[in-house]
């Protein structure tokens, strides 16, 4: 899978470059590229934001950098001050888009899109390329964001119903979600299927050595080796957790047995 990234802070992106996701760029599995918007500026100050028709507060972001980035990464070359030339300001690439080839995919953080979940991840995790657009200020001129879904399998996207300063850390957590789910990034795919939101339920509580700790027990059962009564034991619980704290998810479920309906009740 191929990711980029464009962000006036690219700095921030570089904890991905740690841990799981970092080994998968290594190995090839990730070609993940981070680009800075600047990059994609020809004034002095490289300027990247100004106010907003219609007054109101704060700044908008313009729309040629964008614009001059996306065709950067599309291979469409009339921009980018990183290595290029000197580009151009030419407004519309040459397109090149033919009908049965998949569309890279553009996703821009924000709270005004639906929100990511386990199933969108999963979705996303199929995909060849990806495309994070890092807004900050107020946001981006729709312009440029009507013009990319021409280009574009355009998705704005929320990861919550808060606010946070710009779109970094939404695109961070993002990747994350959807790099670990590429095959053979996490070492033991086993570890995939038994995590909460993965069939929509939490996770079990879990134990390590010793059994004894601070005068509190490992629940017996996980120490009898009954390995049915474990997997019971283990059900139970996430589905007590679950109807607990997440009644929501436990109404999206539709095939619980008679059991498993005993102990959420
Ligand atoms: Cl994706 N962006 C911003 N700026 N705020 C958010 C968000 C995204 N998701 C929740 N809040």
């Amino acid at each position: 899978m191929k990711i980029d990234v464009v962000s006036i802070f690219p700095e921030y992106l570089a904890g991905l470059k740690l841990s799981l996701i970092g080994k998968a760029v290594e190995q090839g599995l990730l070609d993940l590229n981070v680009h800075d918007l600047r990059d994609f500026t020809f004034d002095r100050h490289n300027t990247v934001d100004d106010s907003p028709y219609g007054g109101g507060a704060g700044m908008v972001m313009k729309a040629e950098p964008w614009a001059l980035a996306f065709e950067h990464i599309l291979g469409e070359g009339t921009g980018g001050t990183s290595g290029e030339g000197t580009g151009g300001t030419s407004g519309e690439g040459t397109g090149g888009t033919s009908g049965d080839v998949e569309k890279p995919i553009l996703i821009v953080p924000s709270p005004a899109g639906p929100v990511f979940n386990q199933r969108i991840a999963e979705d996303l995790s199929g995909a060849e390329h990806l495309v994070f657009a890092c807004g900050r200020y107020e946001g981006i001129d729709q312009r440029v964001i009507d013009w990319s879904a021409e280009r574009f399998d355009l998705r704005l996207m929320s990861i919550g119903d808060y606010v946070l300063n710009g779109g970094e850390v939404a695109s961070m957590v993002m990747i994350e979600a959807v790099s670990r789910l590429i095959p053979g990034v996490i070492g033991n795919p086993e570890s995939l299927t038994e995590e909460s939101h993965e069939d929509g339920l939490l996770e079990y509580p879990i134990y390590t050595k010793p059994a004894r700790w601070r005068d509190r027990d490992v629940p017996e059962i996980l120490l009898s080796g009954n390995h049915g009564a474990i997997a019971r034991w283990r059900r139970d619980r996430r589905l007590e957790r679950t109807a607990a704290v997440r009644p929501d998810l436990l109404a999206e479920l539709h095939d619980l047995d008679k059991h498993d309906r005993a102990v959420v009740e």
